[in-house]
């Protein structure tokens, strides 16, 4: 089978891609490895930044995130010295968050792209790009009824996330920076209301504790982890005992418990690919870059990736004109460097020792930087401003 463009997964990243290149009268492809039901129910990101909110409202794609997402503009970070709030919203350049679980956002783009009559096939893995440094490069994959097959564009997206096939093509040339921030966190969904009408970051000399509201009943968590620890090592009760500990509970309030309907484990590790295009292969999402999630980039920069290759691609199979593309990979990588500086800030700032239970807590050189630079945010409109214009910013 064949398409102008064969576009790796249906994430956040393949499906704007999708709907911007058929919308543009451009013959595209969508192959997922996935089912339909898996993609729009993976719970993962939920902060939309003010950009990201533009571009679906430019493409008409928002009407689900302003009917049902929430606005959000303070995050409350607690420390031994105390809680203090950060407006956000008020700060910087005055932009807030959209609250809008991933998967929602994911199944409306999906329903979209159907709608407009865009081709996608489920339960097709991408095995591999060829010949990409050629005009006609060409996919293998397995089908649903598990055959070989192959699809033949002239350009392929790579939009398969951190383990898909567009990684696994690359040529030998390409450069992956990799960074390991040595921190893990388990990440919890809990079915039950937000405890804090904010973002929660808790800096504690037994690790890290987050807050994220997402939807009215459920909220996501974080406990930074030894890393090689199951996700199952910890009974509920003990979770949120220590949840409570972390985010001083006693200080400033009780959590809201509830059942925990997930458990994953990150490593804050990141990457980028240098540079996004190879030949016809060009990369976007996670496929490109892989950020910490302490500061909430990777789906904004998903989506802000396929509104520019989707510009390109259009200019080029249109009008001829590959000034787009050949500016791809730059462009992108500006904004990626960007919101991988501030990712490691975040880190930094958030994880005043990268393994407390090793070394049984206790102060060191790192968590005294952390406590100072918390200061400075606490009491610096400059610093503040700074934070703003960064963490909501891509
Ligand atoms: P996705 O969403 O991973 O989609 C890739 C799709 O490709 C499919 N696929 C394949 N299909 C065909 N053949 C193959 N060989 C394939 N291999 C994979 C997959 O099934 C999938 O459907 O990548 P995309 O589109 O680039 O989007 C990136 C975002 O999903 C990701 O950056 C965010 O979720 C990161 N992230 C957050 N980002 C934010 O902007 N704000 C947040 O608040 C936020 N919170 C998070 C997060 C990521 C998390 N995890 C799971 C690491 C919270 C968590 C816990």
């Amino acid at each position: 089978e064949s398409a102008d463009v064969v576009v790796l997964g249906a994430g956040p990243a393949g499906l704007v891609l999708g709907i911007l290149l058929h919308a543009a009268g451009i013959d595209c492809a969508l192959l997922e490895r996935a089912s339909r039901t898996h993609v729009q129910t993976r719970a993962r990101a939920g902060f939309l930044a003010p950009n990201t909110v533009r571009i679906l409202d430019r493409h008409g794609l928002s009407d689900g995130l302003h009917r049902d997402g929430t606005r959000h503009g303070t995050c409350e970070f607690r420390t031994q010295d105390g809680r203090f709030r950060l407006d956000y919203g008020a700060l910087g350049q005055g932009g807030q968050h959209h609250v809008y679980p991933q998967q929602n956002l994911v199944a409306d783009l999906l329903a979209h792209y159907l709608d407009l009559g865009g081709r996608i096939r489920f339960h097709t893995e991408a095995l591999a790009v060829h010949d990409a440094d050629g005009t006609r490069p060409y996919v293998t994959t397995r089908e649903p009824d598990g055959r070989p097959a192959r699809w033949t564009a002239r350009y392929v997206a790579g939009c398969d996330g951190r383990h898909g096939a567009a990684r696994r093509s690359l040529p030998p040339g390409a450069a992956r920076h990799h960074h390991d921030h040595g921190v893990t966190w388990l990440g919890l969904l809990a079915e039950a209301p937000p405890s804090l009408d904010a973002v929660g970051y808790a800096i504690h000399e037994r690790g890290f504790a987050g807050h994220m509201a997402r939807t009215p009943d459920v909220t996501r968590y974080y406990l930074q982890w030894q890393r090689g620890t199951p996700a199952e090592a910890w009974t509920e009760q003990r979770i949120w005992d220590e949840l409570d500990v972390r985010m001083r509970a006693a200080d400033h309030g009780p959590l809201h418990r509830g059942r925990l309907l997930e458990r994953g484990i990150f490593d804050l590790t990141c990457d980028v690919i240098e540079p996004l295009r190879h030949g016809s292969l060009l990369l976007a999402g996670d496929a490109a870059s892989l950020l910490a999630p302490a500061a909430a980039k990777g789906a904004n920069l998903a989506v802000l990736e396929a509104e520019i290759l989707a510009g390109a691609l259009t200019d080029a199979l249109a009008r001829g004109d590959t000034a787009g593309l050949d500016g791809y990979s730059d462009r992108c990588l500006a904004h990626i460097w960007r919101a991988q500086e501030f990712t490691g800030w975040m880190t930094r700032l958030l994880h005043a020792d990268p393994d407390p239970a090793r070394r049984g807590g206790g102060s060191s050189f790192r968590a005294a930087l952390s406590r100072s630079r918390l200061a400075s945010l606490r009491t610096s409109r400059t610093h503040q401003d700074w934070f703003a214009e960064n963490y909501v910013g891509v």
